[in-house]
């Protein structure tokens, strides 16, 4: 019989918990639970089918969930082949894309924001529609925070067949997580998932990502006047097409309506975020799963209205042709400070600016007329294949 030792991982609360160690050496057929037969290289051990283009693309447009999920890991991966794997599939399921509406939810942290996708993710499944539920969170790209906490605040929605919830995809080089998000969220509609819902805290750039995704941007805010309404930056109630009072339950309800009427004071003095569309302020409760259907009522409203003066088409189309210019401004961006040459000569030019000796305009041109694309991308496809 092998030996196991017991090792105490890190993580683990000192003297509290041990987990085994793994096997040593294959090869050790004394070791029991090995099939001698994979030991000796008679077997080939069993390789998990990666679904062909084909496969991805007729599974993802059947509904199937796993392919779906599959699919979105296909499109979150940094590896280059994967990347265009990735891109032939939406290629192809791109014509069933575009029908779903997009809604943004965002707000400080524990404003209620997941809570308030489960009442409303579940209200609207039983009303007969399929959610899918995405979150856009680039400060979780490392630990992935927010996942664990997201899947069971959201448990009745996430057991449903209706719904599909995919936590937020961390960032990397080919594009990061705007792109990534982008493209999670087409995979869905070709899904069949009518009503796209993604959540993101108000920090930082993630808002603006998630504005320039969707249809209608709602910011679920707390009660509480004076101080509290001072926190929230003027640029974030600029994006919102409406403003949500959540925890108005209780004794806190008197307070939401106070609040209410302060947010809509403020609104007055702000360009609304859609043209033709008056920013209000509403109350829900998550919790009690009230003023949510009124809240529903009010983005069909506005996708009625929006559709009519064709400012819902124009907003869609501008967030294409702009999603491309990031795309361009990143990928150079990239290229260029990626590229050997540039860094090599950098140290040099910034001291040469910092001495007054040239400006920094001129610093530009020399770098630039210095720039190979070709060579910085030849460099940024063997560094990438290097990592792999
Ligand atoms: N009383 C009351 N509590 C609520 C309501 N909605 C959410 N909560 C509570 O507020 C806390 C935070 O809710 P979440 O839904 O996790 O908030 P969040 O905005 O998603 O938070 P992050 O994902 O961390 O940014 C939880 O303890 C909820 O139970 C509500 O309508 N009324
Ligand atoms: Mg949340």
């Amino acid at each position: 019989m092998a030996n196991y030792t017991t090792t105490t991982p890190e993580w683990a609360v000192q003297g509290n918990s041990a987990v085994m160690s793994g096997i040593d050496g294959v090869k050790d057929t004394t070791v029991g639970n090995i099939n001698p037969a994979l030991v000796s290289g008679k077997l080939k051990p069993a390789r998990r089918l990666v679904p062909t283009e084909d496969e991805f693309v007729n599974g993802v447009a059947n509904g199937d969930r796993v392919m779906l999920s599959r699919a979105i890991t296909l499109i979150e991966s940094n590896n280059p082949k994967h990347f265009g794997k990735a891109q032939r599939v939406l290629q192809r399921l791109l014509p069933k894309t575009g029908r779903a509406l997009r809604i943004g939810i965002t707000g400080v942290p524990g404003a209620g924001k997941s809570t308030i996708i489960e009442a409303f993710g579940n209200m609207l499944c039983d009303e007969g529609h399929k959610i899918a539920v995405l979150a856009v969170d680039p400060t979780s790209s490392i630990t992935k925070g927010s996942i664990l906490g997201d899947k069971t605040r959201m448990g009745t929605l996430s057991h449903r067949p209706e719904a599909f919830i995919r936590p937020s995809p961390a960032g990397g080089t080919l594009g990061g997580v705007a792109r990534k998000s982008r493209e999670t969220m087409l995979m869905c509609e070709a899904a069949g998932y009518d009503i796209i819902l993604i959540e993101t805290v108000g920090v930082g750039q993630s808002e603006t990502i998630v504005r320039s995704m969707v249809d209608f941007f709602m910011l679920v805010v707390l009660t509480g006047a004076g101080d509290d309404l001072q926190g929230i930056k003027k640029g974030i109630m600029e994006l919102a097409d409406a403003i949500v009072i959540n925890k108005a339950d209780g004794d806190n309800l008197i307070k939401a309506k106070v609040t209410r009427g302060e947010y809509e004071r403020m609104i007055e003095f702000i360009r609304p975020a859609t043209e033709g569309w008056p920013t209000h302020a509403y109350m829900c409760s998550a919790l009690e799963k009230t003023g949510l259907a009124e809240l529903w009522k009010v983005i069909q409203v506005f996708r009625e209205i929006t559709n009519k003066s064709g400012v819902f088409q124009r907003r869609r189309d501008s967030q294409l042709l702009d999603w491309m210019y990031s795309m361009i401004d990143e990928h150079l961006h990239n290229l260029f400070f990626g590229d050997a040459v540039i860094n090599g000569r950098m140290p040099e030019i910034k001291e040469a600016i910092l001495n007054g000796t040239i400006s920094p305009t001129q610093a530009v041109a020399e770098l630039v007329k210095m720039f190979d694309v070709k060579r910085a991308a030849d460099r940024q496809q063997s560094v990438l294949k290097n990592e792999l």
